[in-house]
């Protein structure tokens, strides 16, 4: 028997391991159940999801690929190679959490960033689709994207843990059965569904080693990850500024004349502007106290850019992004060891 909800064996000897259920007869392992009634996250999986174990047993089925990356949180969905890895295999990329970006931003602009992207990163794909499962938009694109390329074959839902594989196949479905939370690994195993005649596998999310969504205590996560369309914070600047994103991470940028920063960020995550010659005494004094949430790990790591006339955005993984505009020539960012950064060309 394996649980309904994440795809784990279930057991009830070992109320401390995934796939306890107190019931012997029951659906759902207790974890699950205190996810979806409650909100309340008992066993923490977010660690341990080897990317080469799904993918090699995603590349032994029979199957179109329906490969599911967060917009909001792009660099970090991107599996680099992917292509390499499941080679033979067609691949439908579904861009998810459509509704967490502006309704300005055109579809036609969305999908010359997504391209661009996956061609710097590897990855062809047969078919592009945006969606937002909460909002059910996209869903009957996804359904006539995967009937055109499965011929009869499977459909795997692979990406990154937390980009919205399970909340996509429930809306598939129509139904609710499989577990969908913000935290990251909620998907342990692997489970079939039947939606229109085609069988749809959910997988564990592949680990998001290098995500902010990693480097905070599970209680930070409703602070860090939108639940709603990013409000963009817009500032104009003249001088050396430094941002603080919380206590999490520090965008230091040098300015010329003038320039302007563009934040895209939950609107839960507390933003503080300070002028660069301030910021130093601002972080040795307010750190854990203004500046909340902290990371759990206290070792830092420095990334330098130096940009030319070309808008610029700054991706720090599972946090958000500033794009950057006009006479700015050096911006630096800190943030826990083991986070990513990325400079890439804006995405607006
Ligand atoms: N705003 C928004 N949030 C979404 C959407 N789809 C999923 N989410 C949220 O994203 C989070 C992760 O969703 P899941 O469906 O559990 O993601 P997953 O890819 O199955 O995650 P793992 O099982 O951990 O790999 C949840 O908090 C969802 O509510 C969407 O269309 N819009
Ligand atoms: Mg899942």
């Amino acid at each position: 028997m394996i649980c309904k909800g994440c795809g784990v064996p279930l057991q009830t000897n070992d109320k401390t391991a995934p796939g306890y259920t107190p019931k012997a007869d029951g659906e759902y392992c207790q974890r699950c159940f205190r996810l979806i009634h409650y909100d309340d996250l008992t066993l923490s999986m977010k660690t341990g999801i080897d990317p080469d174990t799904v993918i090699d047993h995603v590349s032994q089925l029979d199957a179109v690929i329906v490969y599911v990356v967060d917009l909001f949180d792009f660099e970090a969905g991107m599996i680099p190679g992917l292509s390499r890895k499941l080679p033979g295999k067609d691949m439908i990329l579904v861009a998810s959490k459509r509704d967490l970006l502006p309704d300005t931003l055109s579809h036609e602009k969305i999908a010359s960033f997504v391209f661009s992207r996956l061609k710097e990163y590897g990855i062809t794909i047969q078919e592009l689709v945006l969606t937002s499962a909460e909002k059910h938009v996209g869903i009957d694109e996804v359904k006539a994207a995967v009937k055109k390329h499965s011929r009869s074959r499977c459909a795997a839902v692979i990406g990154r843990a937390n980009s919205g594989k399970s909340t996509l196949l429930n809306a598939l479905s129509g139904g609710k059965s499989l577990t969908a939370s913000r935290y990251p690994g909620t998907t342990l195993g692997y489970t079939e569904l039947e939606i229109d005649g085609i069988q749809y596998v959910d997988t564990p999310g592949i680990e998001i080693a290098g995500s902010m969504v990693m480097a905070v205590k599970e209680k930070d996560l409703r602070t860090i990850l939108p639940r709603s369309t990013v409000r963009p914070a817009v500032f104009q600047i003249h001088e050396d500024q430094s941002y603080a994103l919380g206590g999490l991470a520090r965008l230091d940028v040098k300015c010329g004349s003038s320039a302007t920063v563009t934040w895209y960020l939950s609107r839960e995550l507390y933003l503080h502007r300070t002028r660069l010659s301030n910021a130093d005494e601002l972080w040795k004094k307010q750190t854990g106290k203004l500046l909340v949430p902290v990371p759990t790990e206290k070792k830092k790591k420095k990334y330098q850019f130096h940009r030319d006339s070309e808008k610029t955005d700054v991706v720090i993984d599972g946090l958000g992004w500033a794009c950057i505009s006009g006479d700015a020539p050096t911006l630096t960012v800190e943030v826990p060891a083991g986070v990513n950064v990325t400079f890439r060309k804006a995405m607006m």
